[in-house]
């Protein structure tokens, strides 16, 4: 953490790892996103569950659920239950950073289905899926909720050849991916879902600087800086930064003090928005070929399923 902390803050745009959200409190400032009226994609993404996806799983019929970045889980039991018609033993491993969450998401599931084998995960989605190795197959692997996008494209292929490598030949992957503006969609509506009306966003940002001063000893004054979220379109992905309001001195226990200038900005987090040729190639440099493609019918999401090539 303190080496991320060092070496993000001397890059020239000022950067901290986006995985560094989800303390306890981040990941339930994420559950309060997913329900804001301006946060489309978690709603989206659960009607094309329903709608498309239960059916490709209950066709597929995998013996295991991997799920990567699992979070509450709630999406899951749409997968869950498509995985219920096809065969009666079902294994289910969630991978989250987010180990105290992950833990009470997953004694929920275990209350609500005994029979259910649930095999919790906590480490670094990026990390090698060793684990996998262990569970009945085939293997459904998952990555919803746009998490995808929270990587730049060369550490998103990596984190897609991470998942291909821990793939057998009846194995497939359900990738859930936010999409570009377009006939329907519009910029402003992007930047709504990231600066909601009642600040939750926000706050999830700054938790962040919370976060570091309790787990890593900085000092950040999380009074001193503000929220602030834009599309670039250039790049076609939302960045959240955090905007020093005046001049600051951050301690990074070990690694001296850090200047930050007034209305300099720490990026906090890329959302990447996709089409459907961009994310075909990025799946195809993993090795990985589109068999199922779907949006929403305004064309704000999609739900691809890959399977290895
Ligand atoms: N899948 C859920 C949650 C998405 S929020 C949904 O669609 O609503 C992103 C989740 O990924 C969080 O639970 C966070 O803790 C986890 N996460 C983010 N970066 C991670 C990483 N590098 N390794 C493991 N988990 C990560
Ligand atoms: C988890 N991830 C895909 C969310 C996103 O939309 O990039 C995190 C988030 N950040 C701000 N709001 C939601």
């Amino acid at each position: 953490m303190l080496e991320d902390i060092r070496w993000g803050l001397s890059q020239s745009q000022k950067q901290l790892p986006s995985k560094y959200f989800y303390d306890t409190r981040g990941s339930e400032l994420f559950e309060a996103i997913t329900e804001l009226p301006e946060y489309y994609p978690t709603r989206t993404e659960t009607g094309l569950l329903k709608a498309r996806v239960s059916s490709w799983v209950t066709e597929m019929a995998p013996a295991s659920l991997v799920e990567l970045g699992a979070g509450s889980a709630r999406k899951t039991r749409i997968l869950l239950s498509a995985m219920a018609s096809g065969t009666s033993e079902r294994t289910y491993a969630p991978v989250d950073v987010a180990g105290d969450f992950l833990r009470m998401s997953t004694e929920l599931l275990r209350a609500e289905d005994p029979s259910l084998d649930v095999r919790p995960q906590v480490r670094d989605i990026t990390w090698v899926l060793d684990f996998v190795v262990d569970l009945p197959g085939p293997v459904l692997f998952a990555l919803l909720g746009s998490t995808i996008g929270n990587f730049e494209e060369k550490a998103a292929i990596k984190l897609l050849s991470n998942v291909r490598s821990a793939m057998e030949g009846r194995d497939l992957f359900l990738l859930g991916a936010d999409l570009r503006p377009g006939e329907k969609k519009s910029i402003e509506c992007l930047e709504a879902a990231y600066n909601d009306s009642q600040g939750i966003t926000a706050a999830f940002n700054l938790n962040m600087l919370g976060a570091l001063n309790r787990d890593a000893g900085t000092n950040f004054d999380l009074a001193a800086f503000r929220h602030k979220a834009f599309y670039n379109e250039k790049a076609g992905r939302i960045e959240m930064h955090l905007v020093a309001e005046d001049a600051q001195e951050v301690r990074i226990p070990g690694g001296g003090v850090v200047g930050i200038a007034a209305g300099e900005s720490i990026r906090t987090e890329l959302s990447c928005k996709y089409d459907k040729p961009l994310l075909t190639r990025m799946l195809e440099s993993a090795r990985l070929e589109v068999v199922k493609w779907c949006t929403d019918e305004d064309g704000l999401y999609a739900m691809i399923l890959a399977s290895p090539v």
